[in-house]
């Protein structure tokens, strides 16, 4: 885009209503008002004009498929969500840290196998999935997801779209920020331990903060096996991450550099800091075994925090305005753009100096730092279109700035160019935006995402809780339209946007999937062929009761136990169709769980209840679908 472009896009969008803002104008009381009075630039009018075609592109009619798969995260549901972009239909839910009551998330041996050590936990807050790549592009093999309510790592195979690994992280608290390697190819999973805690956190030292240590730390997982690799501890504590495209940095944002533990503290910085990390020299360091670690815990940790003002060899700390929030890689690998949240600036780092930091070739560490556009009012992420464009949130403005960065670079070095291209209203309060492909090499510009975290007057008023508004616009063209409103239940906080031809998924199960292994393994012991066999086995007052399941019908009309047997229920659904998923639900058990197309699903329980319980299949399989059912008989002790 040209000057006389930019110019002329930054005159008929107007900045002077910001650009008497000083860079410290945003405060946390400003942050609160604008929350709770919210906005009052909603204009139906704005919608309804220049959206027509636009419109017309994200429709999706009937029967046709959408462009690409959104992968969202469901925030304090703890769940992520499959949606399609440009239609924004919710296609899938994938439970992960929380229960599902129709697939039977949480209570089936195999959900509770991957959940863990933790399986009794019945809730998460998942904020960013991250969806591995090779080279840079998205390769359909896995998401990762954190949760900051119970300091997890999960993993979500794509083929299934199911979850398959929980991790617990230990000697830290809440992940929040996730990022996973993007380059060669996804062998790490990044985590932001977000709070500071004393060390060790035994009770004994909670009243004298002095006494104790207190730190946190950032997290690297095997993306294979999932297992937690090496902590590495950093001083403040950390919000969000992103890693470059090369492998070797990643960046954190810190908005507690204060490690402060109230509001005022936190804020009391003008500027806090991005943590970069030297990967390669810590995988180095720990492959040596240069490494401790913290009592009742094998992972090896690294000290990244600078003593007596020296740097650790593992990171750098460069600061930046105030108590920032999302980090974000450019597409064309060569920028960070780090949000300012409570400054109306955002940082733009040039990975390529990254280098030169770490080698103390520059005399200040905010040399990387190439541009500090001033965009607006609480920005808090950044998207890129691969055009050379970025587009900001603007939580507290209510709003999304289109930014070109190259003229923001061009500016701070003194050119008298504008930057900003166009804001545009959204409804209200956005969080994570996101553009298609935007988080790879091949971002392609056509849609962006924007999560704005209140609907307010847009929907149908639901009582005092309401939909969050996750918004739709075509950024093809020179300008943002907005062409969809999408409600979304509790909160989604960021989505991967990934074109549908990078995702293969299967449409029945492989009868050796390692999903149900656990009980393909019992079944062998037992005896027990699962895709023949109807059997019940007993061994001592454990019993293992074995069926399959052909629409209508289970392949058991019932079985007997006693009262007291712990009872396990495997059912193997036979069915090869597409689509023709049954159900095992036992009446007055708090029981359900799927069994799609050749999967094998089971359950274990004790039969407390005397007498004659009917199970029944619970997803509609076929005209006889009420007629799939059986009864499960107990013989009372002393009956
Ligand atoms: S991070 S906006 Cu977890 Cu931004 Cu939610
Ligand atoms: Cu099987 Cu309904
Ligand atoms: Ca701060």
């Amino acid at each position: 885009m040209t000057d006389k472009k930019i110019t002329q896009e930054v005159e008929k969008n107007g900045m002077s209503r910001r650009s008497f803002l000083g860079a410290t104008a945003a405060t946390g009381a400003t942050l609160a008002a604008a929350t709770a009075v919210g906005t009052s630039m909603s204009s139906r009018e704005a919608v309804a004009s220049p959206a027509k075609d636009a419109m017309a592109k994200a429709h999706v009619g009937p029967a046709e498929l959408d462009e690409y798969y959104g992968i969202w995260s469901g925030g304090q549901s703890g769940e992520v969500r499959i949606v399609g972009i440009p239609s924004m239909r919710e296609l899938m839910r994938v439970p992960v840290f929380n229960r599902c009551s129709a697939t039977g998330w949480g209570m089936t041996n195999e959900s509770k196998e991957i959940l863990g050590e933790t399986a009794e936990w019945e809730n998460g807050d998942t904020h960013h999935p991250q969806s591995s790549c090779t080279d840079g592009h998205y390769d359909g093999r896995w998401s990762f997801i954190n949760d900051k309510a119970n300091t997890r790592v999960a993993r979500i195979r794509l083929d299934v779209m199911k979850c398959d690994k929980v991790t617990l992280i230990p000697n830290t608290q809440s992940i929040h920020g996730l990022h996973c390697q993007r380059v060669p190819s996804t062998t790490r999973v990044y985590a932001n331990g977000e709070f500071i805690i004393p060390h060790p956190n035994d009770g004994k030292l909670i009243e004298k903060v002095d006494e104790a240590e207190h730190f946190t730390m950032y997290t690297a997982l095997d993306a294979e096996t999932m297992d937690v690799v090496w902590q590495c501890i950093v001083d403040g504590n950390l919000d969000n991450t992103a890693t470059d495209y090369t492998g070797r940095f990643a960046g954190a944002t810190c908005y507690n550099s204060e490690m402060a533990f109230d509001l005022a503290g936190q804020m009391r910085n003008e500027r806090d800091w991005v943590v970069v990390f030297d990967l390669h020299k810590i995988e180095e360091d720990v492959k040596a075994g240069k490494f401790i670690t913290l009592p009742g815990s094998k992972v090896p940790v690294v000290d990244g925090r600078k003593k007596d003002g020296k740097n650790s060899p593992y990171t750098r700390y460069v600061p930046v305005p105030k108590n920032p929030h999302g980090i974000h890689a450019s597409p064309d690998g060569k920028y960070w753009v780090a949000n300012g949240k409570l400054s109306p600036t955002v940082s733009v780092i040039e990975l390529a100096r990254l280098p030169d930091l770490f080698a103390d070739k520059l005399s200040d560490e905010r040399d990387v730092i190439v541009a500090e556009p001033e965009l607006g009012l609480g920005p808090l992420h950044t998207t890129f279109d691969g055009r050379g464009n970025a587009y900001s949130s603007l939580f507290i403005d209510s709003q999304v700035v289109k930014w070109n960065v190259d003229a923001a670079i061009r500016h701070y070095k003194g050119e008298k160019v504008n930057y900003i291209l166009q804001k545009s209203d959204v409804h209200y309060q956005p969080g994570h935006l996101q553009a298609s492909l935007g988080e790879t090499r091949d971002a392609d510009g056509k849609w962006l995402v924007v999560l704005s975290k209140f609907s307010k007057d847009r929907f149908l008023p639901t009582g005092p809780l309401r939909a969050e508004n996750d918004q739709l616009f075509d950024i093809s063209g020179d300008e943002m339209v907005l062409v969809h409103d999408g409600p979304a239940f509790a909160e989604p906080h960021d989505i991967n946007i990934i074109r549908r031809d990078q995702i293969q998924t299967k449409r029945v199960w492989d009868r050796n999937d390692p999903f149900f292994a656990g009980a393909v393994a019992r079944a062998k012991q037992d005896g027990v062929n699962l895709e023949t066999d109807n059997k019940v086995i007993r061994d001592g007052n454990k019993v293992r009761v074995y069926m399959i399941s052909v629409a209508p019908s289970f392949g058991l009309s019932e079985f007997e136990v006693n009262e007291g047997d712990e009872v396990t229920v495997t059912v193997t659904n036979l069915d090869h169709i597409e689509d023709l998923s049954h159900g095992f639900c036992l009446v007055n058990h708090g029981i359900n769980m799927e069994i799609s197309p050749q999967q094998t699903s089971s359950v274990t329980f004790t039969a407390s209840k005397p007498g004659v319980h009917y199970y029944f299949c619970t997803w509609f399989c076929h005209a006889l679908h009420m007629e799939m059912a059986g009864r499960m008989k107990v013989r009372a002790k002393n009956g």
